[in-house]
């Protein structure tokens, strides 16, 4: 499993996902020395606006170092947050892994650094995920399933037990993908959505079973 939360942490964004992301970090002990967003959108949970990006070299000059989650979620198969991971993570910044303490993890679970796991997960044993997934609340991600990087798996959704989802995919709330299926890279799967079978073309997928829209 990659690090844990060591240091003061910096979140990168202000909206929806960052409030709830200082919600789990606050639970988790560590301390948050702000947020950075091009808007300055006020306290977060008590959590100040630092600046826009542009401030973290100069942050790392004064701390010495420096831990960031990205609080930019993601409800599309924008990559967006994987390209803001790769700018700032160049800056040596360093992504832990967060778990809330109310999720569970269970034995022999890898989680690559930028990872989040929210309140009332359920990540079952023989699991791994990519750098930068959001195990969003109340998900499911059974036994040995296999997530690439910056997959969302949205509040409710459950990946059954060895599913496997590509790179930068969303599983939107309340999906299921049944079991030992795997859907390739970049897939949109609709809110509330079965998967029973494989999917292996990029694209948006609805319904019961799901079927591709776009
Ligand atoms: O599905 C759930 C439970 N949550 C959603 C989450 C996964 O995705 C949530 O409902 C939202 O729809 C979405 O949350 P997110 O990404 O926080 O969206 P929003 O509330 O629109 O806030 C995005 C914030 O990121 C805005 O304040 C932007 O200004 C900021 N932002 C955009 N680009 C950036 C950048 N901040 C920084 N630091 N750097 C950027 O490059």
């Amino acid at each position: 499993m990659a690090n844990r939360p060591t240091d003061r942490i910096v979140v990168i964004g202000g909206g929806g996902h960052a409030k709830v992301l200082v919600s789990v970090l606050k639970k988790t002990g560590v301390q948050i020395a702000g947020y950075t967003d091009p808007q300055d959108r006020g306290a977060i949970l008590g959590v100040s606006h630092l600046g826009d990006d542009d401030i973290l070299p100069e942050f790392i000059r004064a701390n010495g170092s420096c831990q960031a989650a990205v609080g930019l979620g993601k409800t599309d198969l924008s990559s967006a947050r994987m390209r803001l991971w790769k700018a700032v993570r160049s800056l040596g910044v360093d992504f832990p892994v967060i778990i809330s303490p109310q999720s569970v993890i269970n034995e022999e679970v890898e989680l690559a650094a930028g990872t989040v796991v929210f309140d009332g997960a359920v990540v079952n044993s023989g699991t791994v995920t990519g750098h930068l997934c959001i195990l969003n609340t109340n998900s499911t991600v059974e036994h040995d399933c296999r997530l690439g990087d910056n997959v969302h798996v949205a509040p409710s959704a459950i990946l059954s037990g060895g599913v496997t989802i590509g790179d930068n995919c969303m599983i939107g709330a309340g999906a299921t993908v049944v079991q030992g299926v795997t859907i390739c890279a970049e897939c949109l799967i609709g809110a509330g959505s079965t998967v029973i079978a494989d999917i292996t073309s990029p694209g948006i997928y609805v319904g019961n079973p799901a079927r591709r829209a776009r």
